[in-house]
C-alpha cells in the first residue's frame, strides 16, 4: 500500500555529464527509522507509485535518475541517499551522487570539503571541490568472473568480464555495433539482446544477482582526452548519458586484475557524448579495490510537483 496519494514534492534537478539527477528535497513518503538498505527495501515494496510519479512521464522520463534525500542512519553522515528509476531503485550510482552533491551546496547544505553519505550498498565518500566537480569514493568493488561466453541470438558468442562497481556489470571491449553517438539504437538493442541471454543462461554476479548494467567499449573519440569511450544500458533500458560511474568502478575492476592499471594510476573513462569521468584506485588486496571517480555536474531547474487526485497520471505513464 501507497502512503501517498495527493500533496506536492519539491525537487532539484541536475546533470552529471548529461545524465539527470532529480533530487527529492520534500514530500518523500515516511520509510520509517533504520538504515538506509532497509528503507530502501520499504521504499521498493510498497512506494512504486511515489517512484513512478517523481521518474516517469509525464513529470519525468526514461532516462531519469531519482534520488530521495533522506536522514542518514549512520553517524558522521552528510545525508542519506535512495536512487531509482523508471523501473526501480539502484543500489548505488556514482553520477547520482555526484547530482546529489551539487545540489546540497545548491541549497547551501554542505561546503567545499569532505562528506560521507550512506547508500543502500554502504557509506561512500565525496570530495566537494566547490566548482561543480566531485570525487565519489565508491564502495568496495572487484572482477569476478573474466572471459565469460554467451551466446546471443543474432550476434555470436559474446565475451565478456562480470564485475561489481556498486551495481552488477557484464563488461564487452571490441564486440558489437561501433561505439558511437550516431549508433545508439543498435547498441541499445544489443545490450538488451546480451543482458537477456545472460540471464537466459542463469549467468549472474555474486549470490545470484541479476547482472543488469550491460557495459560496451571501444577506442576513444580523442585519444588526448580519455583512455577509452563507453556505452552502458543501464535497467529500464535507458542509456546512461555519462561515462556511468559504478561502471567505470567495474572497469577499474577489471584493469586491475589484469594488471593493466596500477593504484593511483588515472583512467579517463568517456561516455557516448564523450563527457569524461577520471578514475583511480586503491588497492584493498584480495583482488578488491577501492574506486575513486570524479565528476562534474550542473543543476539545471528546481520543481514543486502537484499530485492532484483527478489527474489520471499522476504516478506517471507505466
Ligand atoms: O553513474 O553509477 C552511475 C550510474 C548508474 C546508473 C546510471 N548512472
Amino acid at each position: 500500500m501507497d502512503s501517498i496519494s495527493t500533496g506536492t514534492m519539491r525537487v532539484i534537478d541536475s546533470h552529471t555529464g548529461g545524465e539527470p539527477t532529480r533530487v527529492v528535497v520534500s514530500g518523500a513518503p515516511d520509510l520509517g527509522g533504520g538504515s538506509i538498505a532497509e528503507r530502501a527495501r520499504v521504499f521498493r515494496e510498497r512506494h512504486a507509485t511515489f517512484r513512478r510519479a517523481i521518474a516517469n512521464e509525464p513529470r519525468g522520463h526514461d532516462a531519469m535518475v531519482g534520488a530521495l534525500l533522506l536522514e542518514p542512519g549512520e553517524p558522521d553522515c552528510a545525508c542519506g541517499v535512495i536512487f531509482f528509476n523508471n523501473v526501480d531503485p539502484l543500489q548505488m550510482c556514482i553520477h547520482g551522487t555526484i547530482g546529489l552533491v551539487v545540489t546540497l551546496a545548491h541549497m547551501g547544505c554542505i561546503t567545499p570539503g569532505h562528506h560521507r553519505i550512506e547508500t543502500p550498498v554502504g557509506v561512500i565518500g565525496a570530495d566537494f571541490h566547490g566548482d561543480g566537480r566531485v570525487t565519489v569514493t565508491n564502495v568496495p568493488s572487484w572482477r569476478m568472473t573474466a572471459d565469460v561466453a554467451v551466446d546471443v541470438p543474432g550476434h555470436g558468442t559474446i565475451r565478456g568480464d562480470i564485475a561489481w562497481g556498486g551495481n552488477w556489470f557484464f563488461l564487452i571491449d571490441g564486440q558489437g555495433p561501433p561505439v558511437e553517438r550516431g549508433r545508439i539504437e543498435e547498441l541499445t538493442a544489443f545490450c538488451r539482446a546480451v543482458k537477456q541471454a545472460l540471464a537466459n543462461a542463469r549467468i549472474t554476479g555474486e549470490g545470484g544477482a541479476e547482472i543488469d548494467h550491460i557495459e560496451v567499449f571501444a577506442a576513444p573519440g580523442d585519444p588526448s582526452r580519455a583512455e577509452s569511450r563507453n556505452f552502458v544500458l543501464c535497467p529500464g533500458n535507458a542509456y546512461d548519458r555519462s561515462p556511468c560511474g559504478t561502471g567505470t568502478s567495474a572497469k577499474l575492476a577489471c584493469l586491475h586484475a589484469k594488471g593493466k592499471l596500477r593504484p593511483g594510476e588515472f583512467w579517463r573513462q568517456a561516455g557516448i557524448l564523450d563527457t569524461v569521468f577520471t578514475g583511480s584506485f586503491e588497492d584493498l588486496g584480495g583482488g578488491r579495490i577501492l574506486p575513486r571517480v570524479t565528476g562534474t555536474a550542473w543543476v539545471t531547474g528546481e520543481s514543486v510537483y502537484h499530485l492532484d487526485p483527478t489527474d489520471p497520471f499522476r504516478f506517471g505513464i507505466g
